[in-house]
C-alpha cells in the first residue's frame, strides 16, 4: 500500500470511496474518504485545533477570496445582531449553527445570504448514519480493483474514447490523456450515472456540527456559499454525495471554487451537466496535483527469484536501476523511452504473491483525488484497459478480508515482539508495515510488509514462544 505520511488517518481505516461516496464503502489501510483535498486541508483535518483557533483560522482567510468572487461584503453594518436560526431538536447542531453564523457575520459575510441559506437548517440523519459507519472488514486491494475495473466499465469507457469532441482540446491544454480522465469519471460516478442527490450545504453542516471534521466541513460550507453567491449555480442545483462530492467528477465545494473550469464556454462551471466542464476540471485538478505531461503512471513488473522485497515503498530510481535489481517489465516490451527516463518506486499492493508495480510521479497525482494506492490503481488500470493496454501478468491473489480485531492483534503482537510502538488502531499504515518488514527480515521471511492471516498466525507463534508453523503459501516461496 502507499506510503504517504497522510495515510494513517486518525479516523481509522474506514473510508467512503468512489464510484459513489455514499454507496460504496471501502476501508483500505491508507484510503481517505475526502476527495480532492489539498494537503493543507488534509493536515487541518488531522491536526484540528481548538474551537476558537478554528473560528479564527476558518473565518478570517475567507474574507479576501469572498470579495474577489462575489463583491465586497458590507462591512458598514454592525455584525452584532445576526439572524439566529430557529431552534431545532438537536441542541449540538443549533449550538454549532449559531456559532458558525456569528463567526461568518463577524468575518463580513452578508447576513441575508447566511439567513437565507442556513436559517432553519436541520441535521441530516442519513449523513450522520453514513458518517458513523465502521466497517468491520478491510477489503483487500485486489478484490477492490477486480470489482471496480469491470468489463462493463471498460466497455463504457471505450465507448467514450472517441465519441466526445472535447478530448483533443482537454489533452492539449492539460496534458492529461483522455483514458486517465475516463478512469476517474468511471470510478467516481460510473460516467455520470450516480452523482448523488444530497443537499451539499446541509450535509456539510451536519458534518461540521458533528465536530470530527469541523474545520474541513465549514470550509466546504463557505465555498458552497460562494458558489451560490456567484449566481452560476443555485442552491437547489448544489447536490452531491453525502460527503459533499459534486457532479460528474465529484468535486468538493472548495475544490470547485479553486479548480473547476468552464470549458464549453457557456459562462457556467457546470460540473453536473457539462461533461466538458467536469472532465477539464478533473484534468486541472490533476495538473495542480503534479501531473506531468507525457509521463506514465505505473508499469507492472516481474520480480526475479530472490528479489529483496524490502525495496518496496523504498527508493525512487530509474527503471534501468530497477532492472538491475531484478524488476523487469511484465509485458514483453522493454521500458518505453519515456519510462526509461522517469524515476519510479516499487509497490507490492497485495504483498509478494500479487502483482508488483513501478509507480511514477503521476501515480501520486491521481491520488490528489483520493489519497489511496487502491484508488490510484483502480483509475490507472481502468485507464490502461480502456486504452487497450495489456492486462496484468500476475493476477491479484484471492485473499480473505482482515477484521479490525485481526489487524489490532497484529499490531499488538508486533509491539510485544519489540517492533511496533504505535496506536493499536488497526490501521495498517506505513509504521505498521515498517514494523512488519523488520520482523519479516528477522525471521528470514519475504519482507513485503503485507499483513495476511498466515502472518498473524506466525506473529502469534513468535510472540508466545511457540514454534512457527509455516503455512502452505509460505512454503511455496522460492
Ligand atoms: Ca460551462
Amino acid at each position: 500500500m502507499g506510503r504517504s505520511a497522510l495515510s494513517q488517518s486518525r479516523q481509522g481505516p474506514q473510508c467512503a470511496q468512489g464510484p459513489q461516496n455514499d454507496k460504496v464503502l471501502c476501508h483500505l489501510p491508507d484510503c481517505r474518504g475526502y476527495k480532492a483535498l489539498g494537503l493543507s486541508h488534509i493536515r487541518t483535518i488531522m491536526h484540528r485545533r481548538n474551537f476558537f483557533g478554528l473560528a479564527l483560522a476558518t473565518a478570517l482567510p475567507l474574507t479576501l477570496p469572498w470579495r474577489a468572487l462575489a463583491g465586497e461584503p458590507d462591512q458598514t453594518q454592525t455584525p452584532a445582531t445576526p439572524q439566529w436560526p430557529a431552534p431545532t431538536a438537536n441542541g449540538a447542531f443549533d449550538a454549532w449553527l449559531g456559532g458558525f453564523m456569528a463567526r461568518a457575520v463577524a468575518a463580513g459575510w452578508p447576513q441575508d445570504l447566511l439567513a437565507r441559506e442556513l436559517g432553519g437548517l436541520t441535521p441530516d440523519p442519513k449523513v450522520v448514519s453514513l458518517d458513523g459507519r465502521q466497517p468491520e472488514l478491510s477489503r483487500p486491494v485486489g478484490d477492490y480493483v477486480r470489482k471496480t475495473v469491470s468489463q462493463d466499465k471498460i466497455a463504457a469507457g471505450q465507448a467514450r474514447m472517441y465519441s466526445r469532441t472535447f478530448w483533443p482540446a482537454i489533452e492539449a491544454r492539460f496534458g492529461v490523456p483522455r483514458e486517465i480522465l475516463i478512469g476517474i469519471w468511471g470510478m467516481e460516478t460510473g460516467f455520470g450515472a450516480v452523482m448523488g442527490n444530497y443537499d451539499v450545504v446541509r450535509s456539510m453542516a451536519t458534518l461540521a456540527a458533528e465536530g470530527r471534521r469541523q474545520a474541513w466541513a465549514e470550509a466546504q460550507i463557505f465555498s458552497a456559499l460562494r458558489i451560490i453567491a456567484s449566481g452560476q449555480i443555485s442552491r437547489d442545483q448544489l447536490r452531491g454525495s453525502w460527503a459533499g462530492a459534486m457532479g460528474q467528477t465529484q468535486f468538493l465545494p472548495e475544490t470547485y471554487v479553486t479548480t473547476a473550469i468552464d470549458f464549453d464556454g457557456d459562462g457556467r462551471k457546470d460540473v453536473w451537466g457539462s461533461e466538458a466542464d467536469a472532465l477539464a476540471s478533473a484534468a486541472n485538478l490533476l495538473v495542480k496535483g503534479g501531473w506531468r505531461r507525457g509521463e506514465p503512471w505505473a508499469r507492472e513488473v516481474i520480480l526475479a527469484p530472490g528479489f529483496d522485497y524490502g525495496l518496496s515503498e523504498g527508493p525512487v530510481q530509474l527503471p534501468a536501476t530497477w532492472s538491475r535489481a531484478g524488476a523487469s517489465p511484465a509485458a514483453a516490451l522493454d521500458w518505453s523511452a519515456q519510462e526509461a527516463r522517469t524515476p519510479a518506486s516499487l509497490i507490492l499492493p497485495s504483498g509478494w504473491t500479487g502483482p508488483a508495480f513501478l509507480v511514477f510521479a503521476n501515480h501520486m497525482a491521481i491520488r490528489t483525488y483520493n489519497n489511496s494506492t487502491a484508488y490510484a490503481l483502480g483509475v490507472g488500470l481502468l485507464a490502461d484497459a480502456v486504452a487497450g493496454r495489456s492486462s496484468l501478468a500476475t493476477p491479484w491473489p484471492l485473499e480473505p478480508a482482515l477484521s479490525l480485531s485481526d489487524r489490532q492483534k497484529a499490531q499488538s503482537l508486533l509491539g510485544r515482539l519489540g517492533y511496533y510502538a504505535g496506536d493499536l488502531d488497526g490501521v495498517i499504515g506505513t509504521r505498521t508495515r515498517k514494523a512488519l518488514r523488520q520482523w519479516q527480515v528477522s525471521m528470514g521471511r519475504p519482507a513485503d510488509g503485507y499483513l495476511t492471516p498466515d502472518l498473524i498466525f506466525a506473529l502469534e507463534a513468535a510472540a508466545w514462544g511457540m514454534p512457527s508453523q509455516p503455512s502452505p503459501s509460505l512454503q511455496a516461496w522460492p
